[in-house]
């Protein structure tokens, strides 16, 4: 066994071994799949994680058709930078959110309860794309066990609240408290796996349908201060998207990176993503896993303080820098 298996993919695993559901199952095959070290050594094991994955699913998939047990279970392949989910009370404007930020037409209605599976849709940001995943609501009355594993297995959370709700504020703590129920908490910091089952999740609070209770935006600033960054929008006039969308992308927690060549201006067209606090070592395995053996050194623009200086490997890479990679 290799040596070097990370805290988390350990967590993972045991969070594996003490599953009883298929759906706990997957959620942590999944964050296995996610933290274990990616390179030679492991390859066999990656494999196994993934050939499991697909078992699971496909056995998922066949008790969904056969309608026994369970119910329906959902799992959304991520695309794109990062994948965000949509959390919240039931008709706080989450589907009418997603529809105005991404491609997406997902069903809105005036009642609650109106969307019952997941739907994603691609949000543009700058030059990258990030994942939003619209989802049911979440209500102590009944929210599927597998909308939790999809918010579980989120690079970050967007908790939407409609302000015109004079008990906005209640139902937004209800959600928070339903979801730490099921080992998942909403903070304001990077996502983790806190430890063997209890994932923390970056969030940002989004104060809906701002156009019918503009006064309430205060309230809100008062009730997230200290907990959450918050911001306001209106889906239906299209008020505070822009701003939004710049929020959505700093929760995500995503940083990209250029890259030159030497003698080259950069290539400020297509950037690597990766996840904060990813290190300049993390930037060139990302890029060419085999470019780690043959490397001589990096040079970095950017992190507020590179001019094109050879970079530390254990740097941590800012979003919008630049690295030049030398290889022998
Ligand atoms: N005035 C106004 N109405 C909005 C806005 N956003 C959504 N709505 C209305 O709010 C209602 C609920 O919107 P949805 O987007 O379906 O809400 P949801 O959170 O997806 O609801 P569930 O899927 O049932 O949890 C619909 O009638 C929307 O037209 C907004 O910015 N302003
Ligand atoms: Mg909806």
């Amino acid at each position: 066994m290799p040596a070097n298996l990370t805290p988390e993919f350990l967590a993972a695993r045991e969070r594996f071994n003490k599953a009883k559901t298929d759906e706990e199952r997957l959620d942590a095959l999944q964050e296995m799949l996610a933290t274990i070290p990616k390179h030679k050594g492991t390859e066999k094991m990656q494999a196994d994680i993934k050939r499991r994955i697909a078992k699971l699913r496909e056995k998922m998939e066949q008790r969904r058709r056969s309608g026994k047990g369970g119910g329906p279970s959902f799992h959304v392949e991520r695309e794109g930078a990062a994948q965000v989910a949509l959390v919240g009370p039931p008709n706080s404007g989450k589907s009418s959110l997603l529809s105005a930020l991404t491609n997406a037409s997902p069903d809105v209605a005036p009642y609650p309860m109106s969307t019952f599976r997941p739907c994603p849709g691609m949000m543009e940001y700058e030059d990258i794309q990030i994942q939003l995943v619209d989802l049911p609501p979440i209500t102590p009355e009944y929210t599927e066990g597998w909308v939790y594993g999809l918010v579980r297995s989120a690079d970050a959370v967007l908790l939407c609240l409609d302000l015109s709700d004079e008990k906005c504020f209640e139902r937004a703590d209800e959600v928070i408290e339903l979801l730490s129920t099921r080992h998942i908490l909403l903070v304001d910091g990077p996502s983790r796996q806190a430890d063997w089952r209890t994932v923390e999740k970056r969030t940002l609070v989004v104060g809906l349908k701002e156009d019918l209770a503009p006064e309430r935006g205060k309230e809100l600033s008062q009730w997230a201060a200290g907990r959450f960054p918050h911001a306001t929008a209106s889906p239906a006039t299209g008020q505070g998207l822009e701003a939004l969308r710049r929020a959505i992308f700093r929760t995500a927690g995503v940083v990209r990176v250029y890259t030159k060549k030497p003698g080259h201006p950069p290539d400020m067209t297509q950037p690597y993503t990766l996840r904060e606090g990813a290190t300049v070592l993390d930037v060139v395995e990302h890029i060419h896993k085999e470019f780690v053996d043959r490397l001589k050194y990096v040079r970095l623009w950017g992190s507020g303080r590179f001019a094109g200086q050879h970079a530390p490997l254990d740097h941590v890479v800012q979003d919008g820098d630049i690295l030049e990679i030398h290889i022998a």
